[in-house]
């Protein structure tokens, strides 16, 4: 096992990673900005180094500056969280040339699955269900009416170096689609410095269900289970669940095979998530793979009692899975609410600013990821994330329970949240029935 690594993130995040490296008794270096100096997070690790201005860009996202922290830290491995540059192949590859273990995918297989045309072909090739659309790119306005005429509209233009929701337009029509194919190129090109795109039919109103994937540098992958990310809002996440409500038995378990498929047929190791639109009937398809632990990586913790952060640490420094797909049993219902600082009450502009009080609830069941206290500043150079309350119990109805019991629970002072927009989502009728698909949200103004 490893002896000291460094995490090359920040807040939450990096106070989850260290937590488990305590745990694993591995010694922690922190990175911060100037932004970050002195918050209460960085105490928790054994070393700490600025690597420049309060701006991403300036630090952050510095590759050399966290490599010769890296160096001066004397770190066997980089841990580099989520956002940033956990999903930059560049990065992974330095590391790798620094003879720094990258805790993640190697290069290859994170450059493969970035490309999203790329990824929709190994996809194909591992018998994953992908939306019908076009066979590789498309290179002219005649190309995509011809695909389109074939596929069906309404279709949906993506940018292959996009993802995430960025660089998608829908077309209805053939007139519709010339428009909306150049606009797309330009945009990808200006956006990604990549012009490529394809066509997929578009899929209305899709649940967003996606599979949690470990895997060894042995070959072994299993899964642990599925998560419903379907309580979104403009591409950002704002509950998600496991087990996903109302998957029929036998969806749920092809959805699980066709993630472990697509990543045996990657070379993928380490954590990942597979991502898949499943619709009314449902049907469902690959969408993309997420080659980096996520935010919500916790609901598949609660659910199976595995530490994620632990098995990525141990697989990267090449240990082998220590269970196997039998083993993990998803038993309850797991809900994570992500608090941000933001007002929902005027389009969920961002809040920073400092937290004058805060009261955090507790009890059974109750989990609360965050790095934030009475009189920390929230500030407005970063993801206006503050913390993730996930819930634990037997049932889906104990589990919204306990949510909206430990939502009512927090009292923050100073700050706006979010927490009053949480609640009205669990209180409803159709988070109840487990009814939400992609759309809800924008179709129910709330509030
Ligand atoms: C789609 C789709 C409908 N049809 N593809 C958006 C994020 C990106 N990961 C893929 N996305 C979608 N792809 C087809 N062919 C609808 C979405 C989509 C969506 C997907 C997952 C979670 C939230 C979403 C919100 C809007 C649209």
């Amino acid at each position: 096992m490893y002896n000291r690594i460094l995490i090359a993130n920040r807040g939450e995040i990096a106070l989850r990673i260290i937590r488990t490296c305590k745990e694993l008794g591995i010694e922690t270096v922190a990175i911060f900005s100037e932004a970050d100096r002195g918050a209460e997070y960085l105490r928790q690790a054994d070393e700490a180094y600025c690597v420049g201005g309060v701006k991403s860009a300036d630090s952050y996202l510095r590759i050399e500056q966290i490599i010769s922290a890296a160096e001066i830290g004397n770190v066997e491995a980089i841990h580099p969280g989520f956002g940033f540059l956990s999903e930059n192949a560049h990065f992974n590859e330095v590391c790798r040339d620094c003879n720094i273990d990258f805790i993640g995918p190697s290069p290859e297989a994170m450059l493969n699955l970035g490309d999203k045309n790329t990824a929709r072909e190994m996809a194909r090739a591992a018998k994953v269900p992908v939306v019908p659309g076009s066979d590789g790119l498309i290179e002219t306005d005649a190309d995509a009416i011809r695909e389109a005429k074939e596929i069906g509209y309404p279709v949906l233009i993506k940018a292959t170096a996009g993802g995430g929701g960025k660089g998608m337009r829908v077309a209805a029509n053939e007139l519709a689609l010339k428009g909306a194919f150049q606009q797309a190129t330009t945009e990808a090109q200006a956006a990604f410095g990549n012009a490529g795109v394809y066509l997929e039919k578009y899929v209305e109103n899709p649940r967003h269900v996606e599979v949690q994937i470990i895997a060894d540098k042995h070959g072994n992958v299993c899964h642990l289970w599925e998560r419903d990310c379907s309580t979104q809002r403009r591409h950002q996440k704002l509950i998600e669940e496991s087990p996903a409500p109302n998957l029929p038995k036998k969806v749920r378990q092809a959805i699980c095979d066709a993630a472990v498929r697509m990543v045996k047929n990657a070379n993928y190791y380490n954590a990942g998530t597979v991502e898949f639109i499943v619709d009314k009937d449902f049907n469902f398809y690959f969408i993309e793979v997420n080659a980096r632990i996520q935010v919500e990586h916790p609901v598949s913790e609660m659910v199976t009692g595995i530490d994620l952060i632990k098995e990525q640490i141990s697989v990267s420094c090449g240990e082998k899975l220590p269970f196997k797909q039998k083993d993990i049993v998803s038993t309850g219902s797991a809900i994570e609410c992500r608090i941000n600082a933001e007002d929902p009450e005027f389009d969920f502009r961002p809040c920073p600013g400092k937290i004058e009080h805060m009261f955090v609830p507790g009890g059974i069941g109750v989990r609360f990821d965050s790095h934030v206290h009475t009189g920390y500043t929230v500030s407005p150079y970063y993801d206006s994330m503050i913390g993730k309350l996930i819930v634990h119990r037997a049932t889906r109805e104990d589990a919204i329970d306990t949510a909206i019991r430990g939502l009512e629970e927090f009292n923050f002072k100073g700050i706006k949240t979010t927490i009053p927009f949480l609640l009205q989502v669990l209180r409803h009728k159709d988070f109840a029935e487990g009814a939400i698909d992609t759309k809800w949200v924008e179709r129910n103004p709330l509030l």
